[in-house]
């Protein structure tokens, strides 16, 4: 018997290879239990944090993705192994959402970001070509705030020529030293699988050694969508 062994075949950490859907909550009292360790994926509406999910875990459909802005408009858990959950946030920045649907997701958000417990880190998405809008900045002075690690994405990398887009991570990467809370930056595409496992990295190290410090105070102005 010969054993074919596929170089390029992506290596799966054990912990990402059976994602499973859990609740979309829209209020609080339906979130999971308060308990273990999640991840949430946070950023502009159509930056690509449910493609990112699946990319990461190697699951086409796990999450709902939409060329349309505005897919995500729950939160959605989902589970790991155990007691650890990858969570799908409602972007912001999405001008096509009624005032009193954006409040309602301010509010929730905060209280998420704010209060929980399990949360391990924030992955924050940001479209290469547009890194770094006010609502991204309100979003890390946010998570600073409260004392939340943050690793970003600078999603659809595809979309510029590799020296642009090296070019774009080095600026980033000093613009983002000037904070004081740990936040790391790269390069991310769901399309070529750029930084995949890099992210993977990321995720299997949180999910596996965090243990929240939790917020010293709660800030304001977090992003709506
Ligand atoms: N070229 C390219 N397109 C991408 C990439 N990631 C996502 N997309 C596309 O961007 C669109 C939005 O992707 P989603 O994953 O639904 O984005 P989202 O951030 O979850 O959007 P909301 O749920 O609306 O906030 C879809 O058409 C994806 O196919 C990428 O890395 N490269
Ligand atoms: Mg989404």
């Amino acid at each position: 018997m010969t054993t074919a062994i596929m170089i390029n075949e992506p290596i799966l950490p054990p912990l990402l290879q059976h994602p499973q859907f859990l609740i979309s909550a829209h209020n609080p009292d339906q979130w999971p239990p308060d308990h273990g360790v999640e991840v949430a994926f946070a950023g502009r509406s159509n930056v690509g944090k449910s493609s990112a999910i699946n990319t990461i875990t190697n699951r086409r459909g796990l999450a709902r993705t939409s060329k349309i802005p505005g897919r995500t408009q729950q939160i959605v858990f989902f589970r790991l192994d155990g007691d650890r959950r990858l969570v799908d946030l409602p972007g912001y920045g999405y001008a096509k959402v009624s005032e009193s649907l954006r409040r309602h997701w301010r509010h929730v958000i905060e209280q998420f970001l704010g209060t929980r417990s399990s949360l391990g880190g924030l992955i924050l998405l940001m479209d290469i070509r547009h890194p770094l809008t006010v609502l991204d900045r309100q979003m890390l002075e946010w998570s600073e705030g409260v004392d939340l690690t943050v690793h970003v994405l600078l999603t659809k990398s595809d979309k510029l020529s590799r020296s642009k887009a090296l070019r774009t991570l080095r600026e980033v990467t000093v613009q983002l030293g000037g904070l004081s809370n740990t936040v790391s930056v790269q390069l991310f595409s769901s399309l070529k699988r750029t930084g995949c496992s890099q992210a993977q990295q990321v995720l299997v190290q949180w999910l596996t050694h965090t243990q929240r410090k939790m917020p010293r105070t709660q800030g304001e102005d977090i992003p709506g969508p």
